[in-house]
């Protein structure tokens, strides 16, 4: 299998998103890939955990506004919530550039995705067991545009341990699409997922070798 963390990045030029200066001055390729989810399933987490870059984050305090619309109550302790996005940026051992973007979670602000989505080469869905269906819209989105996806299953204390299979059945995923656990508070877990989707992105491409224009 094609392995992101060894080999140096793709030579198809369609995977770069745009050329970026490294650290000497070289230029990286880069690539934009988004972080979608439900509320509250550890999309800012994830960024905050990989990011190299104090990430951008555009929280703000929930408050009433929010009472009766943002459901919190399987996450107690959330006291914030992304109103825009999260940005980051992390550079993975073959030198590939990743800037990623967490959506917003909450269905007011679908209106954001589609300029959100422009660029995207691919995307990461997080999924909390306990509230499997919120990510479904996000599935849902992915699938209909083409855009390549991978599963995080982020594994809260109480949500008892899925099997990968069993999600993937749940969500009734293709074999294609990888569904792999993680704790996004991990930097090397967090980082894990997002080199599992650069694989699935440069898999999903070498097979296609189609435009790239979603
Ligand atoms: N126990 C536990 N808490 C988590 C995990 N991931 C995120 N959280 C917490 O869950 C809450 C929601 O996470 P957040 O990243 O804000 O969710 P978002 O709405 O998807 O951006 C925060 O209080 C996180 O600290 C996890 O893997 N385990
Ligand atoms: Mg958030």
């Amino acid at each position: 299998m094609e392995s992101v963390r060894s080999e140096p990045p793709s030579g198809d030029p369609q995977a770069a998103a745009a050329p970026a200066p490294g650290p000497q001055g070289e230029s990286a390729l880069t690539v934009k890939i988004l972080v979608a989810g439900g509320f509250g399933v550890g999309k800012t987490t994830l960024v905050s955990a990989v990011s190299e870059i104090r990430p951008l984050r555009t929280e703000e305090a929930l408050t009433e506004k929010s009472i009766g619309i943002d459901d919190t109550s399987a996450v107690s302790q959330k006291t914030t919530t992304t109103v825009a996005m999260d940005f980051g940026r992390i550079t993975l051992p073959n030198g590939l550039v990743l800037f990623v973007f967490g959506t917003p979670g909450q269905d007011r602000f679908w209106f954001m995705w589609d300029e959100l989505a422009k660029g995207a080469l691919g995307a990461v869905v997080l999924v909390d067991t306990r509230r499997l269906a919120d990510c479904f819209p996000s599935v849902d989105y992915f699938e209909r545009r083409g855009v390549p996806f991978i599963v995080g299953v982020n594994n809260f204390e109480g949500s008892g341990r899925h099997t990968p299979e069993q999600v993937r059945d749940a969500l009734d995923l293709p074999a294609d699409i990888p569904v792999i656990n993680c704790d996004v508070r991990d930097r090397e877990s967090a980082k894990q997922v997002l080199i599992t989707l650069v694989e699935h992105i440069m898999r999903s491409m070498s097979g296609r070798q189609g435009s790239l224009t979603y």
